[in-house]
């Protein structure tokens, strides 16, 4: 284990510095690339070979800062690029051009959509559908040259949120449809494919539905079994296997199906599997629904099995190409995200209504209930919760229209925090009502039951707090070799920038980076607070992949934990940037933005330091050991442990 002496002797800058920083680099990067199941880069995959200087100039020279806020906070940086100042895309006719359809789709939901009735019978009823087709609601991100409403994704994401504040089980049709079931076909069909699918999906005369899901395979998606064999004529795949949990599955006559192409490899002669998107129809015959699964929840939703037996797919219908499929599949899970993002800050905004309007009605010794501080304290955390969800949300959107490809990390947060904050909202908007919570009649226990999958699906929150720790311990480790190389090159500007930032840390100068010059001055004391958040997890990191190594891959206890902290910064960050514009704006609210943010800013600052302060204590390894035993005891027992009190 690296010595925390080390870090601070010989740091001079001189031989005994370079030395220092050689051993540090070729302690962490030795271990960390191979750290995490997290991806492995192309730059770090180059740096594995054997180099000559004159390579490892080369190679130095190729290791990229990423333009990922999340990621570069792995190395204690603040790299503002993507988040401030907050964005503002969308220019006067593009408002123009989405407010057209916010208030018919509103009335229409209010007036038309009857989401009781729905939930009862398990099914969206006709009207609904063919109303939303009307409407466009099924094409609202198809360009217009295919028959959609061609809205980019800030437009979409302002629809998405009147949807989903109505009804979750309508808003995972649409989604399902469009946010994931054809995305594909947007983000990678040729041109013939577009032609062919998208006018009559965007008109609803086809419904989408993505098949990755199988009996065996549910976060671990590169493990899927379903099998796509060339044909002798080379003319289709003949796909075998089968999926569950499909939204959409019983009725959607298009699928984005994910199976494995076995080739032969050239150089070992061994079959491997080559994981491919195809574009499936249900006429092409071979593919089979089972009935509709009964759920806790959106029970409107259609969710059912999807079998296939030697279902012929032309080969023109690979998505994206074979071998590609996970790929295929990542970026329309990451690009669909913020659709589930700015969906659920519509359904807490709609819960937060509702409880104030009970609180401010509701009478108990002899005051109204709002006035307590029980019930302020719930308000305010209900509404800073849907305040950065929606920024969150509305962030993801704005980046993606203008560009940004590297947005994986902040999409995954997106979507634990905007999960968890409506299961947190809606629980404390019923627990406000009381009683009456309870009740059907108030419409929120139909929404609880509807949210709790949103933990699950589109990515289990726990899985991907994983995949945002080991993506950002990653990042750091192809950084840390790259400083390893510049040592070895004597890249002087390299060793002297990382040289200095670790003497100041170590020597306790340290004050973070310099935010505030980004934030507007009433919120200063937060910028403070995040800039001293983000030095202290960078050298946290650093020393954790220090003492781990390559071993961090089996430390979930951590990396969870490293995942939690990252939210808490990330959604620090967007909070200031949004509210800065705000201020800049001259908009209302600032100053009752400003107070949410400082509330948020300063709670998930002493949480990041709590955090810090219990995985770097022996105390806490000693507890996940623990923990490890007790689990082991219980799954052996296929029981709790301990012998009932009263001893039978
Ligand atoms: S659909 C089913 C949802 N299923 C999932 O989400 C599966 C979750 N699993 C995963 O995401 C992956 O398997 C994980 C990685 C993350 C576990 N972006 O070695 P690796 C790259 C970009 O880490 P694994 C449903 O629920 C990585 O960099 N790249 O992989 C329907 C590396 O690249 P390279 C990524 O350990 C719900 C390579 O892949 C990503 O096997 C209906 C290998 O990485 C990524 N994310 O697993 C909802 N991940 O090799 C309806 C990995 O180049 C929607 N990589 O270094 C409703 C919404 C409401 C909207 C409102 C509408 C109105």
């Amino acid at each position: 284990m690296m010595n925390s002496s080390l870090l601070t002797t010989g740091c001079r800058l001189g031989p005994s510095c370079i030395s220092l920083l050689n051993r540090v680099a070729a302690r962490t990067a030795a271990t960390a690339t191979s750290a995490a199941s997290a991806p492995v880069t192309s730059e770090s995959r180059a740096n594995e070979q054997p180099q000559g200087t004159k390579d490892t100039e080369k190679k130095v020279k190729s290791a990229r800062v990423s333009n990922s806020f999340v990621l570069n906070l792995y190395r204690g940086n603040f790299h503002p690029n993507e988040l401030f100042p907050y964005p503002n895309v969308l220019n006067e006719e593009q408002k123009e051009n989405v407010k057209v359809f916010i208030d018919p789709i509103w009335k229409f939901f209010e007036e038309k959509n009857d989401s009781v009735k729905n939930d009862i019978n398990e099914k969206i009823s006709e009207e609904t559908m063919n109303g939303l087709k009307e409407q466009g609601a099924f094409g609202i991100q198809v360009p217009v040259e295919y028959g959609g409403l061609g809205l980019n994704n800030t437009q979409a994401a302002r629809l998405y949120e009147v949807v989903t504040s109505h009804d979750l089980a309508v808003s995972i049709c649409l989604g399902a449809h469009q946010s994931i079931g054809f995305k594909g076909i947007l983000l990678f069909g040729t041109e013939a494919q577009k032609q062919k699918y998208l006018p009559k999906l965007a008109g609803g005369e086809y419904t989408a539905a993505f098949a990755l899901t199988e009996p065996s395979t549910g976060s671990d998606a590169a493990s899927i079994k379903t099998k796509a064999e060339l044909s002798a004529d080379g003319k289709y795949y003949v796909l075998n296997g089968s999926k569950i949990w499909i939204s959409n599955g019983g009725f959607a006559e298009v699928f984005t199906v994910f199976a494995q192409v076995p080739s032969v490899d050239d150089k070992t002669g061994q079959v491997q599997n080559k994981m491919t998107a195809f574009i499936v129809e249900r006429k092409f015959g071979g593919l089979t629904s089972g009935p509709p699964e009964k759920k806790m929840g959106i029970k409107a939703s259609n969710t059912t099995e999807v079998f296939f037996e030697d279902c012929k797919v032309p080969v023109e219908n690979v998505l994206g190409g074979v071998g590609n499929g996970f790929k295929v599949a990542m970026n329309i899970l990451n690009n669909g995200r913020f659709g589930m993002v700015v969906g659920l800050s519509g359904t807490m905004k709609m819960a937060i209504r509702k409880a104030i309007d009970f609180a401010k009605n509701r009478r108990q010794f002899g005051r109204t209930i709002d006035t307590y501080g029980n019930i302020q304290e719930k308000l305010v955390r209900m509404e800073t919760r849907q305040y950065i969800t929606e920024t969150l949300g509305f962030l993801l959107a704005q980046n993606m229209d203008r560009g940004s490809t590297e947005y994986q990390c902040e999409a995954a947060i997106g979507k634990i925090f905007a999960s968890e904050s409506a299961w947190f909202v809606l629980d404390e908007a019923i627990q406000i009502h009381g009683g009456m919570g309870f009740m059907r009649a108030t419409g929120l226990e139909r929404v609880v039951r509807d949210l709790r999958i949103f933990r699950i699906f589109e990515g289990a929150n726990d899985i991907l707090r994983l995949f945002v720790g080991f993506t950002g311990l990653q990042y750091v480790g192809t950084h840390l070799r790259e400083l390893q190389n510049a040592v070895k090159s004597f890249n002087f500007n390299a060793i002297v920038g990382e040289g200095s930032k670790r003497l100041r840390r170590n020597i306790g100068m340290s004050s973070g980076p310099n935010i505030n010059e980004f934030i507007h001055p009433s919120l200063h004391p937060c910028g403070l607070l995040l800039s001293k958040s983000i030095d202290r997890f960078g050298s946290t990191i650093e020393q954790i992949l220090i003492k781990h190594g390559k071993s961090i891959r089996d430390e979930q206890f951590i990396v969870h934990r490293i995942g939690e902290m990252t939210i808490d910064l990330f959604t620090m960050a967007a909070s200031l940037s949004r509210c800065t514009q705000s201020f800049k704006l001259q908009s209302p609210t600032a100053v009752h933005e400003s107070n949410l943010v400082r509330i948020w800013c300063e709670e998930a600052h002493d949480r990041i330091n709590s955090t810090i302060d219990t995985i770097q204590n022996p105390a806490f390894t000693a507890r996940t050991k623990l923990m490890t035993e007790i689990a082991r005891e219980m799954v052996d027992k296929e029981s709790t442990v301990p012998v009932h009190p009263l001893g039978f």
